[in-house]
């Protein structure tokens, strides 16, 4: 994305909406060392009452994470016209300021992967096409240590809320037809915008993630905010050396409500470049989406009607980012 003039700025905001940069900057989120002998009461603590954490002591090595920094300001620094061979991004690939088809925009672009080696060959032709052998490594390597990272969590997830048996959640997500998908998103500086007029253009509007857990990572740039239960948003300060665990919808309604999928959101930086990179772990496409029966109390009913993830993927695209995509599976 590269900004000329101040006008040409200008335009190019014009759709995006914006935001006063007024937040609070919250330092109550809860803090999770993976090995912990408590993580498993901490995690479960932390998605009930938030949705979110950050995990410390992860055991993903940093040489991993800073070679794909590295590779993606790379991509993302080619000019606008050899990023686009990387592109559109249906459903994978390249994409510039548009998020999903039916009209949400934001001061983002991006790079949507498949985490399935099965598809992959495709990504080669695509994504990877143009791009050298050492942009396909790092992301390879950062990914299965994510995944192995992430397959842990939600083992300490299941056991703290006695979900039996432990593998219940990570089988979804190791599973060799696991829906799971990474993305890397770029949200460059716009200081014009600021200066004009005091605010902050979304990078990426409000939003939960449909699937069962999220893995993030950022640079050193703030922009996350999450919302709370009392509907506050509040800004989440960065820590390169961590991650940011969200719980996904598909997890909220396989605990029958008891985690909740946390909305969230991305302001841009005026003066900084925010670099993310995002682990979506999700089922197979045919698994159906139930509060597992172990969790539930005796009498206990589902607060949702039964789907599959197949079926709350396809409603789930149809939607705009804001939407209440639980809504419509809810049982009233
Ligand atoms: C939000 C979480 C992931 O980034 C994503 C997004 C997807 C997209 O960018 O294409 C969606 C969004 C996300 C939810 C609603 C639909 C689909 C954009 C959109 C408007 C890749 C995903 O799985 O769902």
């Amino acid at each position: 994305m590269v900004v000329h003039s101040q006008s040409a700025a200008l335009d190019h905001c014009s759709l995006i909406k914006t935001c006063k940069p007024t937040a609070t900057v919250f330092n109550g989120i809860p803090v999770v060392n993976l090995r912990d002998p408590q993580a498993k009461t901490l995690i479960v603590k932390a998605c009930e009452e938030f949705g979110f954490f950050k995990l410390v002591n992860h055991g993903v090595p940093m040489e991993f994470i800073s070679e794909l920094e590295t590779e993606a300001l790379r991509f993302f620094n080619l000019p606008q016209s050899d990023k686009d061979k990387a592109g559109p991004p249906d459903p994978f690939g390249y994409g510039c300021k548009m998020i999903g088809s039916n009209g949400d925009v934001g001061w983002v672009e991006y790079l949507l992967l498949n985490t399935n080696p099965q598809i992959t060959s495709h990504q080669t032709h695509t994504v990877f096409r143009e791009n050298p052998e050492s942009f396909r490594s790092a992301v390879n390597d950062y990914v299965q240590a994510v995944q192995r990272m992430a397959f842990e969590v939600v083992e300490l997830m299941a056991d703290g809320l006695r979900i039996e048996p432990r593998d219940a959640l990570s089988r979804l997500l190791r599973d060799d037809k696991s829906d799971s998908c990474f993305r890397l998103n770029h949200y460059p500086p716009c200081p014009e915008l600021q200066a004009l007029s005091g605010r902050n253009l979304i990078g990426f509007g409000e939003h939960t993630d449909p699937q069962i857990i999220s893995v993030l990572r950022s640079n050193n740039t703030s922009g996350l905010q999450i919302c709370l239960k009392d509907k506050t948003w509040v800004s989440v300060p960065p820590d390169q050396t961590s991650f940011f665990i969200n719980v996904g919808d598909a997890l909220q309604v396989m605990t029958n409500g008891r985690l909740r999928s946390v909305r969230h959101r991305v302001l841009a930086d005026p003066r900084n470049s925010r670099l993310s990179m995002i682990y979506f772990g999700g089922p197979p496409l045919s698994e159906k989406i139930v509060p597992f029966p172990s969790l539930m109390a005796k009498g206990e009913e589902s607060l949702y009607k039964e789907f599959t993830w197949w079926e709350y993927k396809t409603s789930a695209y149809k939607s705009r980012l804001a939407d209440y995509r639980l809504g419509l599976f809810e049982k009233r």
